[in-house]
């Protein structure tokens, strides 16, 4: 127990946030309870001329039991004490879905290839995540490059998640609807 939170403070700062912004495909993910990204999730995260962070985001979501959609999600970002934890406010573009106020933890990224995300919605009185979820983001949509399976491997165990992800399919379900860099 005490090892899952003190995985969260082994957090990397983000030395250089300019570098995590562009294009990310989700890989793997962790789901939260409830209603939640399916597949094809691709975020892009932007630097403001004012230096503020904001992301797009799309993936297949299913509302109303069987409405199968390709959500347009917005999301802005505010610094906390501690530099790899933001809490990122987000709403759909439509106004059927989701919104939200998460924490959005980069738990480890290189920049370049894999970037580990983590946000814990709701926290026990012992300190312990009751509900959490977690994205896997590389940069090349077919995967992660075999040198950093064993990091996200090492990650996921440190976040004691091991074994709780699933492979995120990429299969074009999104890439007809609005373009991510539009808006
Ligand atoms: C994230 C990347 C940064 C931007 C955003 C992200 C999260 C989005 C959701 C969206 C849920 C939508 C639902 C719609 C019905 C972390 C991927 C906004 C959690 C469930």
């Amino acid at each position: 127990v005490a090892l899952c939170l003190l995985a969260m403070s082994w957090a990397q700062d983000y030395r250089n946030i300019t570098n995590y912004s562009g294009t990310w495909y989700a890989v793997g993910k962790k789901d939260p309870e409830g209603l939640f990204l399916i597949d094809n999730i691709v975020a892009e995260f932007i630097i403001e001329e004012d230096g503020k962070l904001t992301a797009k985001a799309k993936g297949r979501v299913i509302i109303l039991n069987n409405w199968e959609m390709c959500a347009d999600m917005l999301a802005t970002f505010e610094e906390t004490p501690d530099p790899a934890k933001f809490r990122m406010k987000y709403w759909g573009a439509a106004s059927y879905l989701q919104t939200g106020n998460d924490d959005h933890w980069v738990i480890d990224t290189d920049y370049d290839n894999y970037a580990i995300h983590y946000s814990c919605r709701l926290v026990d009185a012992d300190g312990t995540c009751l509900d959490s979820y977690s994205f896997i983001f590389s940069r090349h949509p077919t995967g992660l490059r075999p040198q950093d399976q064993p990091i996200v491997t090492q990650k996921k165990m440190e976040l004691c998640l091991l074994g709780k992800y699933r492979r995120v399919a990429h299969n074009g379900f999104c890439q007809n609807s609005e373009s991510l860099d539009t808006q």
